[in-house]
């Protein structure tokens, strides 16, 4: 069944009556959409509103093609074949972790490629559970994606029956959605080893003071693991400037392929970790008894990688690059005060997280009096708006806040205050039909 209808132009002039326009700050969204071919399709007749770019990210055209041309030009597996192909195709898997290390101020060997920012963070639970004893605690948030909390609980779990006792802490969060600071103060200390937290809530858009918690944590010598899923597409990031010891994030939320992701780790600590996969590509020497292996990051690269999903995420790195990821924060700012906004002076909407646009990414959180998330993303579905309804894989923070689900409408470079326009039209509109 076709789900899109055919390409069309954006919004026709009756579709968004009413609607301000601020020049010079729809020109660039605007100017964005042209590359991202899907915004040009329809939905039940309706133009695809796009507003869940933090579950994944829409793809320009500049990283279709770079794919399309890897499979139509040079495919060959890297790393292994002595041959023209093989060779290209290595230096353009090798490159692409080049421009994603200055990307983020990093080194091109701090860089493992992954499946994605769940991948990098298993990885990274794995292989430092080995380094922890008896009586040492992680400390993480109450604001995590299940993908930053899983991980650490069950290694915490598995180490009650190794005998280590390892503790997992939540740092508490404050009513309007930041991190309790005061609490981390009591949460970190001598005894915590890992500190792992969401750079950018994926339900609340709350920034955290990953520079501060990097100091807190490394006074305490515990080291700083920081989840850059939702950061990365929308801010600057410097590895350095942050302070962090490791960051993980996914491709397809930074406008890449799926099905890869990025760890990054100070080079003095790859070089101690153990292996998280074995297999090909990752040994320097095997014998039937015993193997070796090689340094990072190919030690954490066992098997093919995913060649062509490291070349379609270095293509739209440089095209962020191109961007400029300062202006891309500057516009989805004032994109995000223009929602807030909207949404804070409707009735019978709550708004979660920070209310000041400044501390805070474009994931916006609410719920509407009276209907059950998944109905309000099911009516919003029929006016051809995409947004995420119920847990956001954040099951705990659900509970702190005392609400089973939300809707979320997440923003990105793409979006126009036309979208929101249109997203408060149809949430007045789902609101009459529950009345
Ligand atoms: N959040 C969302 O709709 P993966 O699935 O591995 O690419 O990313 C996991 C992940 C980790 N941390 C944060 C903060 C995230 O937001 C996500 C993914 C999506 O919120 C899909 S559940």
């Amino acid at each position: 069944m076709m789900i899109l209808d055919p390409p069309h132009q954006h919004h026709s002039p009756q579709e968004h009556d009413g609607e301000h326009k601020d020049e010079k700050h729809e020109e660039f969204g605007e100017r964005i959409r042209q590359d991202f071919p899907i915004l040009q399709a329809r939905v039940k007749n309706k133009p695809l509103i796009y507003l869940d770019s933090a579950a994944t990210s829409q793809k320009p055209r500049q990283v279709i093609e770079a794919l399309k041309k890897y499979y139509e030009e040079y495919n060959a597996n890297v790393h292994r074949g002595i041959y023209a192909l093989s060779e290209k195709a290595t230096m353009a898997y090798e490159h692409a972790r080049f421009i994603i290390a200055r990307f983020i101020n990093a080194e091109q060997h701090e860089i493992i490629f992954t499946k994605g920012t769940t991948e990098s963070l298993n990885l990274l639970a794995y292989s430092l559970s080995k380094q922890l004893k008896k009586g040492d605690n992680i400390v993480l948030t109450q604001m995590e994606h299940h993908s930053n909390l899983v991980p650490w609980q069950q290694l915490a779990k598995e180490s009650k029956r190794d005998g280590k006792d390892i503790e997992v802490r939540f740092i508490k969060i404050t009513g309007d959605g930041r991190l309790d600071m005061g609490h981390a103060r009591q949460c970190i200390d001598d005894s915590t080893k890992i500190v792992s937290v969401t750079h950018m809530s994926n339900v609340l858009g709350t920034i955290n003071p990953v520079q501060e918690l990097a100091s807190l944590a490394h006074e305490h010598g515990a080291l700083l693991v920081v989840d850059a899923a939702q950061s990365v597409p929308h801010m600057k990031i410097d590895v350095k400037e942050l302070g962090c010891d490791f960051l993980a994030f996914s491709g397809h939320k930074l406008f890449g392929p799926t099905g890869i992701g990025v760890l990054y780790g100070r080079k003095e600590l790859l070089a101690k970790l153990p292996p998280f996969l074995y297999g090909g590509d990752m040994i320097h020497e095997v014998r039937f008894e015993d193997s070796t292996f090689a340094d990072a990051p190919n030690k954490f690269e066992a098997g093919t990688p995913n060649m062509a999903g490291a070349i379609g995420l270095a293509k739209a790195v440089e095209y962020l690059q191109q961007i400029g990821m300062e202006n891309i924060t500057e516009y989805e700012q004032e994109l995000t005060a223009y929602a807030l906004h909207r949404l804070q002076e409707m009735e019978g909407i709550t708004v979660y997280g920070p209310p000041d646009a400044a501390a805070r990414g474009g994931v916006i959180s609410f719920t509407i009096a009276g209907i059950h998330p998944h109905d309000v993303a099911q009516l919003l579905d029929r006016d051809g708006i995409c947004v995420r309804g119920g847990h956001h894989c954040a099951m705990p923070l659900m509970g702190v806040l005392g609400i089973a689900g939300s809707v979320r409408a997440s923003l990105s470079m793409y979006n126009t205050k036309e979208d929101i326009g249109l997203l408060i039209a149809a949430i007045h509109k789902a609101q009459k039909m529950f009345s």
